[in-house]
């Protein structure tokens, strides 16, 4: 299909807040799918694409070490008080080397992708392992969901405001409400169902980034 890479690490961060909030990481999923899953999607009965059945998996919650947003809470459900409650721990080397583990596990070359992941996911995930003296190798690929969506859309249709969230591109392939918004790992399943949607037409021009393009949110 696309001939370079073989693994597709599909990412979300739920985090404090937005970007002028300098947010920190509250949650971290990653779902590594192989590109020969990508290639011959499963379908069932009504034809409706299924998620592959083999996907390696790694979802951590994060004390975020700073108060999340009135907004941020509501949403994603995750607040000081459960995260403290369940003990969980700072975004740290164990984590950054349990994500360097989890990759290397994969069939390289590998590819993240996450939906506005040029604005949000990877700049933060950016500052978070700079923070910590950490980063991915300057070679790894990425690519940005939410702008390959927009570059196969019309050009009327491209700035329509909403039209590229991802719950909007799931209402328009599956006619229905995604499941478990903003729960890192929801989202991650619904970003990896779309993608198999459109895989086809994405991955023949896909706009891969190195990391090393990536700047960190905020230092
Ligand atoms: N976010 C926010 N307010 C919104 C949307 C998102 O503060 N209206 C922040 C908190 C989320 C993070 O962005 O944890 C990631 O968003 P999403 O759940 O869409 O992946
Ligand atoms: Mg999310």
């Amino acid at each position: 299909m696309n001939g370079v890479v073989k693994t597709f690490v599909f990412l979300d961060l739920e985090a404090t807040g937005l970007n002028k909030d300098r947010p920190k990481i509250t949650e971290i999923c990653l779902i590594a799918v192989h590109v020969s899953s990508l290639e011959n999607p499963v379908t069932n009965e009504a034809g409706e694409v299924q998620l592959p059945r083999v996907m390696d998996k790694l979802c951590l919650c994060v004390d975020p070490g700073k108060p999340l947003t009135e907004g941020a809470s509501s949403i994603t459900g995750l607040s000081n008080k459960n995260l403290g409650n369940s003990e969980k721990q700072k975004f740290d080397t164990t984590l950054i080397n349990a994500i360097n583990e989890f990759v290397n596990r994969q069939a390289k070359p590998v590819c993240l992708v996450a939906h506005n992941g040029f604005f949000y996911d990877f700049p933060l995930l950016k500052t978070e392992l700079l923070e910590q003296n950490e980063d991915f190798p300057g070679t790894m690929l990425c690519l940005d969901s939410l702008q390959a969506f927009r570059d196969l859309d019309s050009p009327t249709s491209r700035y329509i405001k909403g039209r590229h969230t991802l719950t909007e591109i799931y209402r328009q392939n599956f006619g229905k409400e995604p499941n478990h918004s903003h729960f890192a790992e929801g989202d991650v399943l619904t970003l990896i169902l779309v993608f198999i949607c459109q895989a086809r037409e994405i991955l023949k021009v896909p706009s891969y980034k190195n990391w090393e393009e990536i700047r960190p949110m905020y230092t």
